[in-house]
């Protein structure tokens, strides 16, 4: 089942089948590329419901619709169908529209960027003809997911009076770096000085990120199911300890790390349900769980499916920083009295994505992808600051912060939607007349950039483009002189450096640095049944310093490294 799920998520990648898009306006095709993967609802059992109105489907036809519905189209269109980045597609709306009209917008796409799923041959005639039924039926609701239910998923697999009680092992533990294997359900821990791999720990599916405890002690990691895999670094073989499901579908885990709560909570947002939880970093327990369902920022009208984005720990307060999708707003989540808990809702806008501190650590900047902008929120006075009007689509992953030499302290982000790089004043202090103002907008290779990155250390900063549709500029990176910013970038051929030897996509994803902010790692990352590689670059020359291939290495994405993720370096 496993196999099946993770062969069809990777179809639903419209990059991987050749899907052709039609002309968009509103959407980019990098951007329907990104949104469109394949959600793992699609083997969970949803009620059927009928509804007289709707053209009738045997309960066979149903099944089969649904699970097309989530390989494809439920990360645009929303599991309940109320509309994300693809339109709202509810029965009041798709009934009204009839058949035949649906139809034609599934076959032959639209200029919005709906993928012409017909002409590409991604569905047959009948396949469209099952899906323009599907949508005029109730949707399905996947079930919920509530204490029991994660109890029952929960393990601990070494119990913590069972753990070492100091480190077992001689690795440099800062230096350390878990790789993401994305379509095999495992994270790779490679040893950072020797770049060896020195475990491959299976996991749950798609893991997204790595996130480590205050201590640097544990290593948690989230796959797109949902199941948390918490790894100590401290056996002898790093290896996990704890395991649990919080929910269906998920992104984003994260670690108290306010003084006096270091190691003692652990939160994990999902997509579905969509809530977030709060559990004992030592054993993964479920202790709390918040439910995101309720009013959107702007419009103030109910929206039953805010997915959990990004989950930040905040330095300033003993506080989880919590932005929610579509009802465009954050939780500033105080865990100092999980019994009472205080939650402060901050009102930013839609949809909140992904964010990270700038270099005080005192402000907090998240994307607001679907508004292009960029918000900015106080963590030491727990308020918003700024909204701030960036490209099309910022992506900035964590972001990158450095010292403009003629604007100071600043942090930038990239574009899925545009070539531009926007670089924000974050000095309120001393530099009052930049903060909160995009000070410069550089020009990278062009769309389709999703992480960015520098490092206290390095005067490089790194933009990857891996959903640009140009396989030359999705297989190469461009880099920015920090000191001469006024100069174009140069462009590292990083896949070609990786030296892998088939057709495969190789797409250059996801900068990060080493402890020592001496060298820049980079996913060179093809489909499963391809040759993938780690590119390690010395960032003085700018030449490549080592390439990690291994037969283990499938589909490498996210890596993470021990000692900057702990904390919060970038
Ligand atoms: Fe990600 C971060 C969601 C597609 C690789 N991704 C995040 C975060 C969220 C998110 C909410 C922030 C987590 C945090 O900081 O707490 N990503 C989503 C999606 O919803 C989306 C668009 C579609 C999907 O179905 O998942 C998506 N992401 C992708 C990819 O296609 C990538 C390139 C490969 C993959 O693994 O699927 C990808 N996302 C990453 C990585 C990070 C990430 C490597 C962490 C970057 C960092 O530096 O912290």
């Amino acid at each position: 089942m496993r196999m099946k799920t993770l062969t069809l998520a990777l179809l639903a990648l419209p990059w991987a089948t050749g899907v052709a898009f039609a002309q968009h306006k509103d959407v980019s095709a990098p951007e329907v590329n990104y949104q469109a993967g394949g959600s793992p609802l699609e083997n969970v059992e949803m009620h059927h419901d009928v509804n007289p109105k709707a053209p009738p489907m045997t309960k066979a036809e149903f099944e089969k619709a649904r699970k097309i519905y989530f390989e494809r189209c439920a990360g645009c269109h929303g599991v309940l169908r109320k509309g994300a980045t693809g339109k709202p597609l509810t029965p009041d709306i798709t009934i009204e529209k009839g058949t035949p009209y649906l139809e034609t917008f599934i076959k032959y796409g639209s200029p919005a960027g709906m993928p012409n799923w017909g002409t590409s041959g991604e569905l047959t005639d009948e396949e469209v003809n099952l899906m323009a039924r599907y949508i005029q039926q109730t949707p399905p609701q996947p079930p919920e997911f509530g204490l029991a239910e994660m109890k029952a998923t929960w393990k601990v697999i070494v119990p913590p009076e069972k753990r070492p009680t100091k480190k077992m092992n001689n690795y440099n533990l800062d230096n350390l770096f878990s790789v993401t294997l994305r379509d095999v359900g495992k994270v790779a821990l490679i040893d950072g000085d020797t770049k060896k791999i020195i475990n491959i720990v299976p996991t749950g599916y798609a893991v997204h990120i790595s996130r480590l405890s205050a201590s640097g002690r544990y290593l948690y990691v989230i796959g797109r199911d949902a199941k948390i895999n918490m790894i100590d670094l401290w056996m002898e073989k790093p290896d996990n300890v704890a395991e649990i499901r919080i929910g269906l579908e998920a992104r984003s885990v994260e670690t108290s790390k306010f003084k006096g709560y270091e190691d003692k909570y652990a939160i994990a947002g999902s997509y579905w349900p969509p809530q977030y939880v709060i559990m004992d970093a030592d054993t993964l327990e479920p202790l709390k769980i918040v439910s995101t369902r309720g009013m959107t920022v702007d419009t103030q009208e109910y929206h039953p499916e805010p997915r959990v984005a990004s989950i930040v720990a905040s330095h300033y307060r003993p506080e989880f920083v919590v932005n929610i999708k579509e009802t465009g707003k954050t939780h500033l989540v105080d865990y100092s009295d999980i019994d009472n808990l205080k939650i402060t809702e901050i009102p930013l806008a839609r949809f909140l994505h992904d964010g990270g501190w700038d270099a005080s650590k005192r402000y907090f900047l998240v994307a607001a992808n679907k508004s292009n902008k960029i918000a900015v929120i106080d963590a030491k006075e727990g308020k918003r600051v700024a909204l701030i009007d960036v490209g099309n689509i910022p992506h900035p992953g964590r972001g990158a912060n450095f010292v403009d030499p003629k604007y100071g302290p600043v942090w930038a982000t990239g574009h899925l939607g545009d070539e531009t790089i926007a670089v924000i004043g974050t000095d309120p202090e001393k530099h009052p007349q930049y903060a909160w103002k995009v000070v410069r907008t550089l020009k990278g290779q062009g769309g389709g950039n999703l992480f960015i990155k520098t490092h206290p250390k390095s005067k490089h900063l790194y933009v990857d483009t891996p959903l640009n549709p140009d396989p030359k500029v999705s297989q190469s990176v461009a880099v920015f002189d920090i000191t001469n910013l006024d100069a174009p970038p140069k462009i590292l051929p990083i896949a070609e450096w990786a030296g892998l030897d088939d057709d495969g996509a190789k797409r250059v994803v996801q900068p990060e640095f080493n402890k020592a902010g001496d060298e820049v790692w980079f996913s060179v990352w093809s489909a499963k049944d391809k040759k993938s590689a780690i590119v390690v670059v010395d960032d003085k020359t700018l030449q490549p310093k080592a390439v990690i291939k291994d037969p283990a290495l499938i589909t490498p994405t996210g890596h993470f490294n021990v000692y900057n993720t702990q904390h919060d370096v970038y």
